[in-house]
């Protein structure tokens, strides 16, 4: 009989890789950690934030994991995803802006996991195709295949953690006669950048976070006119002249999309903006999650352990006001779980605990509710464990504060500045404002400008 425990994380990006920090600062703590494997289909980690120029499948023939593209900056303020114990000073050791570009935010996450020296434990390109659970066995088999060798491998494992995201598998809804339009149609997922939208016009559907980011990016591009179309209600920015929200489509006709208040417009480009299906592949409906992108998605005990089967836990599941310091507290709160340190409760007491958040995140109907919604959330799962607590009620101020720059001006919010909760640092201004800035390199935005010389 096997003595040691065995763990698959799946997917290695911010979430596998908190689980992964999480267990080696227990063995620090001198705990005796169990066998863990990570498997991660791309050839090296950072999900989302491991740009690839490729959309469709990439060279494996698997489906491309990430939805980023050139010129994607932060879009929300950097001192509301600091991890509290590998701060900003930590890695950079000098201040930095509030909303860095992508690359900068990949070498943060980077730089803390080979800290933990954890890179080891990672199987690169091996895509998990299966999960099995066995009653009898109290245990899981994973398939999984190696992407180089072309091995197909199933290993036993006693507790699996999906970290494999929810923002990438595109929700691509039909638009009545949209096989008519002559132009591009493309899903967020599958853009890259905004370069090739000069002088077109551009119909972006949607009215979220890709449709502002996406938007506010082409306009940037030299846009001839950006349309947003909403389904439920505008965004509501004081949006730059060129920019302009409607409401939902009815139907295009060719070139020409006419939307429910009568207005008809021709485009030249359309993206659908329309978000991302929660999709495991590798898992039965026992084991899926089933939820919109919601703060608080059913099914999960403290956002993370699969109530029918609590052998299983998620991270990163719920949508995301918070993202890599709350990954943080669930990758503890996971690790605490199965090391022994925290006690599952009973199945009753997990559905009633999720009942009373459920209600909570119900009852949080504005932004300001639900970013104080996923605090306290965040709150509950630090609480458990040792992961080290920082001013969560400061962090909701700067997502308010954040709301507010972007409403005052959304072309300028990313020259704004914060002081990080964990350190007191003050973020310091990019040596370039946003809307001037087309190079998005680490190399450029760590470089000091040179003086100008006057003559
Ligand atoms: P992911 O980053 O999606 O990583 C999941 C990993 O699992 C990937 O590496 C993937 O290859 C791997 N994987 C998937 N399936 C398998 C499989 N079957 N087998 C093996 N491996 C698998 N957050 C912010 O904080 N700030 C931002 O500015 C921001 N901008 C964003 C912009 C876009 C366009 C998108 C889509 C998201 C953005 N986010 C942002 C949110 C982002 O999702 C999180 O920051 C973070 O990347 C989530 O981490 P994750 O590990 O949960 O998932
Ligand atoms: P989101 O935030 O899940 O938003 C999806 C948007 O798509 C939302 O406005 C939806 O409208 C809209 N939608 C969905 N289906 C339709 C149809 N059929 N017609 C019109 N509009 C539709 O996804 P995003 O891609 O914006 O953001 C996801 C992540 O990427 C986020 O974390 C960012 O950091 C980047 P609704 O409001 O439901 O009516």
């Amino acid at each position: 009989m096997r003595q040691q425990k065995r763990i698959a994380i799946i997917g290695a990006g911010p979430s596998g890789m908190a689980a992964l920090r999480a267990f080696a600062a227990a063995e620090l703590q001198g705990d005796t950690n169990p066998e863990i494997i990570c498997y991660e289909k791309q050839d090296d980690w950072g999900g989302q934030w491991n740009f690839s120029w490729r959309t469709g499948t990439d060279h494996y023939g698997e489906p491309v994991h990430s939805s980023m593209y050139r010129n994607l900056w932060s879009n929300g303020p950097k001192e509301a995803l600091e991890f509290a114990e590998y701060t900003f000073d930590d890695h950079f050791g000098r201040p930095i802006s509030s909303y860095p570009p992508r690359e900068v935010l990949w070498d943060y996450i980077n730089g803390r996991a080979m800290q933990s020296g954890v890179k080891a434990r990672v199987r690169f390109a091996h895509a998990v195709r299966w999960v099995d659970y066995s009653e009898e066995a109290a245990q899981f088999t994973v398939t999984v295949d190696n992407l180089r060798t072309k091995e197909t491998v199933r290993e036993t494992f006693d507790e699996v953690i999906v970290a494999t995201g929810h923002f990438a598998f595109p929700n691509v809804p039909n638009f009545t006669g949209i096989e008519t339009f002559p132009g591009e149609v493309i899903h967020a997922h599958e853009f890259r950048g905004a370069e090739r939208l000069k002088d077109k016009r551009v119909l972006l559907i949607g009215g979220s976070y890709s449709a502002e980011d996406i938007g506010v990016q082409a306009h940037k591009m030299g846009a001839q006119q950006v349309t947003m179309s909403y389904r439920s209600q505008p965004q509501g920015f004081a949006w730059p002249e060129g920019m302009q929200e409607v409401p939902e489509i009815v139907g295009f006709d060719g070139q020409t999309a006419t939307f429910v208040d009568g207005q008809v417009r021709e485009f030249d480009t359309v993206i659908l903006c329309t978000g991302y299906l929660h999709h495991y592949p590798f898992l039965s409906r026992e084991l899926h999650i089933e939820s919109p992108n919601n703060l608080y998605p059913e099914g999960l005990y403290r956002g993370v352990v699969w109530q029918n089967n609590p052998g299983l836990c998620y991270l990163g599941a719920q949508d995301q006001w918070f993202t890599f310091n709350m990954f943080d507290a669930q990758a503890w709160y996971v690790r605490d779980l199965i090391l022994g340190r925290a006690e599952l409760p009973s199945a009753e007491a997990r559905a009633e605990h999720a009942r009373a958040w459920l209600e909570r995140f119900e009852a949080a109907q504005t932004v300001a509710q639900q970013v104080q919604f996923q605090a306290d959330y965040i709150r509950d799962l630090i609480d458990a464990t040792d992961y080290p607590s920082f001013d969560l009620d400061e962090v909701v101020r700067i997502f308010l504060a954040w709301k507010a720059d972007k409403q005052a001006n959304i072309l300028t919010y990313r020259d704004c500045t914060y002081p990080s909760v964990i350190t007191g640092t003050m973020a310091v201004r990019h040596h370039t404002d946003w809307l001037d800035e087309f190079d998005d390199s680490i190399e450029r935005y760590l470089e000091t400008p040179k003086p100008q010389v006057t003559q």
